[in-house]
């Protein structure tokens, strides 16, 4: 017995580790959920729908062709494309299909099966599973969900022909296991949820709530105001609104309806802003933002805000226009509420890949096809509670900035689904917009303590604030008793659980494990670890998704984040009508988008295009940033990074000097 057991273990190691002659290893699955049990292998006369994404052409040119419209030194400066020339520049090239095409059909696909979706992102074909295993090097596998019962088909790892490397981005049925969609698995799901927003809000006790003079920026180490916001950036109130410069925040639905189905959710995924808490936080805290002034609606999918009553108010929704219209304001400002409320329900989908896909379907046609029919939401939702139209595919223009305010881990999701999406937030910044993501509140690791490896030792990167073309934005706090008159009061923020929010709290930072440094921080992130290596030991790793490698921590090779830094914590809010504090790199990013925002406003007044992708401006003016250099940003049972002089991963190259940062856009041209 115990021979035989050896002998097929033997047997198995070895038809994993000897792929086909010339097929070598595309994608394996790094991160496992230990609930899904391998079963049967797949019967080799059974059909598989198989699908291929075939890689987009010009991506490997994509970071030039975004360097020459957002380099400062670039005779293209600001020279946004339109999306006839995105489109055109990133469809697969009919060398692409035709590889791969033929490709199939030499390993005996019959031709006429193999279907090419409308924009050439996909090819579809039937094939046996014994096809299929050929085609990809690998053994299928049904695997069976230990609590809900549900199976699924994947393998642990594929190959491809050398050749085809390029053509291909990935496959369906693939190594992918997502959790079964049942709504018992979507509350136990949620006690680990690591995607959502990001933020966290403590209502002020009634001693505290007395009457509070804004004007009065002695208080800003315990209390962030609008016009604290002003002092420590140094801006006054806006005088312009151009139409076209609406400012664009990212909202999500929140799961109203499973809270009413089970009333056993206390904390959901999304949430709307209500207008009552606008009005009360800008009649209290600005004397220049009027009554009634609320977002434009642009829903996707079936989303609406506001939502409900005051008391569904959420504290994300609101801190974003709290904090973002004084800034901006007389300009306007837009949500873009994604997705109905059955998936905001479900973790399975709102939590990991639809996530910010329905978003950006919204804009890209040609890039709703491209959605993965595995981790993406499908509608028209046959759900109860479920959007019933037809998925939002374009229709949007994006506007000039987008503000960001959620986000997840990188583990939780496949790399080449991440780069794919990440692609396409590189596509927005070549058609002119500045998209800011919230870098975490978790420090080096993700919610809660989660950390990666068996240990919980590894730092976890946030995803998409490692995508190099987003800007992401970590948190500074002025801590108490330092004052606006010091030439440097504010400091990485960093609050132990219980002072003053629930959970800890520290601002977001690292480095991908993912995406690979791209050149316009190249300089930076080597300054950083020749000034001040933080000593961990490391691992170097690009574009898998795979880490720890000797005993390493954080990956040497990755992507550094954040980029930048705005204030971050004790922010004055008004949530479902009280008043309170709230902190979180949620705050900073409205924060930083909103100076964008006034910055384009400026250049279209002259008649200038929009900023665009700012970090290669920025990287090569870190004059126009507050360099922080206190403070770090632990998890992961460290002290995480530490701030430094110039570029760390803690808070970038530190919070905005507004004059400046105006002063260098407006020379460009
Ligand atoms: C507000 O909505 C909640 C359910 O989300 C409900 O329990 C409550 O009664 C509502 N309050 C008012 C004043 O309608
Ligand atoms: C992931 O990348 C590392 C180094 O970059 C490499 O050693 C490893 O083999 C890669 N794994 C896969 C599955 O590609
Ligand atoms: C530096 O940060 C610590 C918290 O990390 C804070 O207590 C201290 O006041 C800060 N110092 C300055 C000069 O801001
Ligand atoms: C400090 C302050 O001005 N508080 C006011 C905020 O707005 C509410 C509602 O209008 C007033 O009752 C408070 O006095």
């Amino acid at each position: 017995m115990q021979f035989f057991i050896a002998t097929a273990v033997a047997l198995a190691a070895l038809t994993a580790a000897a792929p086909a002659p010339g097929h070598v290893l595309h994608e394996k699955r790094h991160t496992t959920d230990s609930k899904w049990v391998k079963r049967s292998r797949v019967p080799s006369g059974a059909t598989l729908p198989m699908k291929i994404g075939l890689a987009q052409n010009g991506i490997s040119a994509a970071e030039d062709w975004l360097h020459d419209v957002s380099d400062p030194s670039s005779s293209n400066y600001g020279k946004h494309w339109t999306p006839e020339q995105i489109l055109d520049h990133f469809r697969p090239k009919d060398d692409t299909v035709d590889s791969v095409k033929n490709w199939l059909v030499s390993s005996g696909i019959s031709a006429g099966s193999i279907k090419l979706s409308g924009d050439s992102g996909w090819l579809s074909f039937d094939a046996t599973a014994s096809q299929a295993e050929q085609l990809f090097s690998t053994q299928f596998h049904v695997f069976e969900h230990s609590e809900v019962g549900t199976t699924a088909t994947a393998c642990d790892e594929y190959h491809l022909p050398k050749h085809m490397q390029q053509h291909i981005d990935y496959i369906s049925p693939g190594i992918k296991l997502i959790a079964p969609r049942s709504k018992a698995m979507a509350k136990r799901n949620l006690e680990k949820r690591r995607i959502g927003k990001i933020g966290q809000f403590k209502p002020l006790d009634s001693q505290q709530t007395g009457d509070y003079n804004p004007n009065d920026l002695s208080n800003c180490d315990v209390e962030i105001t609008p016009n604290c916001i002003q002092a420590l950036y140094k801006f006054t109130q806006g005088d312009k609104a151009d139409p076209s410069n609406a400012l664009g925040v990212f909202g999500k639905q929140p799961s109203i309806v499973l809270k009413l189905r089970s009333n056993q959710f206390t904390e959901s995924l999304g949430d709307t802003y209500a207008k009552q808490d606008l009005d009360l936080y800008y009649k209290n805290y600005t004397s220049w933002v009027p009554q009634g002034t609320y977002p434009t609606l642009m829903g996707i999918d079936g989303g609406v805000a506001p939502f409900g009553n005051l008391s569904n108010a959420g504290g994300e929704s609101d801190l974003d226009f709290e904090l973002a219209v004084p800034i901006i304001y007389p300009q306007k400002s837009i949500v873009f509420q994604t997705d109905d409320m059955f998936y905001e329900d479900d973790p399975n989908f709102g939590g990991f890949g639809g996530f910010f896909n329905t978003f950006l379907d919204a804009f890209d046609k040609s890039y709703c096809a491209k959605n993965d029919p595995q981790l993406d939401p499908i509608y028209p939702d046959p759900n109860p509670g479920g959007f019933k139209g037809k998925k939002q595919c374009g229709g949007y223009t994006a506007p000039n900035v987008i503000s960001i305010s959620y986000g997840g881990q990188e583990s939780d999701l496949p790399a080449a689904y991440q780069q794919r999406q990440c692609n396409e937030w590189m596509k927005l910044g070549l058609a002119g917009t500045s998209v800011l993501v919230a870098s975490g509140d978790s420090g080096v690791g993700g919610r809660e303590g989660q950390c990666l490896g068996a240990s919980n030792t590894i730092f976890s990167p946030g995803f998409p604030n490692t995508c190099p073309w987003i800007t992401s934005v970590g948190a500074t706090k002025v801590y108490p008793g330092h004052s606006l008159k010091e030439a440097q009061p504010e400091s990485a923020a960093n609050d132990l659980a219980g002072h003053p929010y629930r959970d800890a709290y520290s601002s977001g930072g690292g480095f991908s494990n993912v995406f690979a440094i791209p050149k316009y921080q190249q300089d930076a992130v080597a300054k950083y670890f020749k000034n001040h290596d933080p000593g961990y030991k490391f691992y170097s790793s690009t574009g898998n998704n795979s880490f720890g490698a000797h005993g390493g921590i954080y990956n040497r090779k990755g992507k550094g984040f954040p980029d930048v830094a705005a204030n971050g914590d004790n922010i004055a809010v008004y949530n479902a009508g009280r008043r309170g504090l709230s902190g979180g790199t949620s705050a900073s990013t409205p924060i930083f988008a909103g100076l964008i925002n006034r910055i384009n406003e400026e250049r279209l007044a002259v008649g200038k295009k929009s900023v665009g992708f700012v970090n290669t401006v920025l990287y090569q003016h870190p004059e126009v940033l507050n360099d922080v250099v206190n403070g770090s940003n632990p998890n992961c049972g460290t002290n995480g990074f530490s701030a430094v002089s110039g570029w760390d991963p803690v808070t970038g190259l530190g919070t905005p000097i507004y004059p400046k940062m105006l002063d260098l856009f407006m020379s460009l041209p």
